[in-house]
């Protein structure tokens, strides 16, 4: 008996082994199946990190809407003022866990795509390239999808490893879902299987339905890991995060505001203003870029109000952090990061006690969505209440 006992305790470690390697070969087997429901593929090619997630939200819902798989693809870092000074490509589960998507729908990485399916189901010789009728006038012929002109389209594409065969022009049609059934009659997966596009099937900012989305995008291990080392190393709960807004760049982008024709829906403004436009609140020049009267007044507003004993300040530009130390006489811990990805600024100040964004910039709009899933609460500068965000069932 006490025989029989040893040799199942010997075998008991290997059994699992083996378990665990046939879990992983079906998992590895499962991502490998082709999906005759089809696939779409796009660059994220506006914006940087801010404008690529709202539009990787819409993209989740347009693939999701038309029953097909989306090929995640990578983010597009722009790398132009420091090594390797040109566009790098990272992987979508550097930051964020791929599988966490797959609660929402299907998904593959764009690069598992292209190495494991796309040499057997999407051969050379029969790429096609979708596009609005629109963006082909832009090519010398007028009938082909500018798919890899200019940067980052160009990068892009040459990054994933793709010529493209044929162009296919579309018009008249939008990525909402009122035109879903025209999409499924115009391109059956069986004949058009690899949706292929110049940019994200997305509008910018990501609409109010699409919000929700946020909370399948979750941080993955090695973020959490990194994020709450440097929190350890820095911060003392409760902390309040701030988002400073205020290089050269969106000094430029809020000038815009000065005219009044803007309106008070601005890039990324909806998220605080309010997404209907006839009930949106006004946006003043300071949300967009607020100055240091206004920096000053709501960090010690709000470090009051939570007892916080550090604040974070993440930044574009000057971080301000001395004259914020001298609010507080020492007795308030100030820290910035200057990290090498802004991502790690975008982790810290999700699970800040509360954090104080900038409404305009989707940077920030990223931070208050992540925090909105974990009901943690946000304000902005120039607004200490915004709109109310709705919950899933309201929507
Ligand atoms: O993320 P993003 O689309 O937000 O672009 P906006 C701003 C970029 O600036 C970020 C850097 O992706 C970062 O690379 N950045 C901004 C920061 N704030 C911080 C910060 O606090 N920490 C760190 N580490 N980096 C839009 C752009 O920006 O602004 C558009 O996407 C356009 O292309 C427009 O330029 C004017 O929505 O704020």
């Amino acid at each position: 008996m006490e025989v029989q006992q040893q040799a199942s305790d010997r075998l008991r470690p290997k059994c699992f082994l083996f378990l665990l390697l046939l879990h992983v070969c079906r998992v590895f087997a499962e991502e490998l199946q082709w999906d005759e429901n089809g696939y779409v593929l796009y660059c994220p090619c506006m914006g940087r990190f801010g404008n690529q997630a709202d539009h990787f939200l819409g993209s989740l819902a347009f693939a999701k809407m038309l029953n097909r798989t989306l090929a995640v693809p990578p983010w597009i870092v722009y790398r132009h003022h420091t090594p390797p000074y040109t566009n790098v490509h990272v992987p979508y589960s550097e930051f964020f866990q791929l599988e966490a998507l797959s609660a929402f729908h299907r998904v593959v990485s764009l690069e598992d795509f292209m190495q494991k399916l796309a040499p057997r189901y999407w051969p050379l010789g029969q790429r096609r390239a979708y596009c609005f009728e629109a963006a082909a006038q832009r090519s010398e012929d007028k009938k082909s999808c500018p798919m890899k002109d200019g940067n980052p389209f160009g990068p892009f594409w040459e990054y994933v490893g793709v010529d493209f065969d044929e162009s296919v022009l579309f018009g008249g049609i939008s990525f909402g879902a009122y035109h879903q059934p025209q999409w499924m009659k115009k391109f059956p997966p069986t004949e058009h299987p690899v949706l292929a596009l110049p940019g994200a099937p997305a509008q910018f900012p990501v609409i109010e339905e699409h919000v929700w989305l946020q909370r399948f995008v979750v941080w993955s291990d090695k973020m959490v890991a990194l994020g709450e080392e440097h929190m350890a190393r820095l911060l003392t709960r409760p902390y309040v995060g701030i988002h400073l807004r205020i290089g050269v760049d969106w000094q430029n982008a809020c000038r815009l505001l000065e005219s009044g024709d803007a309106g008070p829906h601005f890039m990324a403004s909806p998220q605080c203003v309010g997404y209907s436009r006839q009930a949106a609140l006004p946006l003043t020049a300071t949300m967009c870029l607020p100055d240091l009267t206004e920096i000053r007044r709501a960090v010690k507003l709000w470090v009051k109000k939570t007892s916080a004993r550090s604040v974070f300040i993440a930044t574009d530009s000057d971080s301000h952090r001395s004259e914020i130390e001298k609010l507080f006489k020492g007795k308030v811990k100030v820290a910035t990061l200057r990290p090498e990805s802004a991502q790690m600024d975008l982790y810290i100040l999700s699970r800040a006690d509360h954090f104080v964004g900038n409404c305009v910039s989707s940077f920030s709009a990223f931070v208050k969505r992540d925090r909105d899933v974990r009901g943690l609460p946000s304000s902005f500068f120039g607004m200490d209440k915004p709109g109310r965000v709705p919950r899933r069932e309201e929507l």
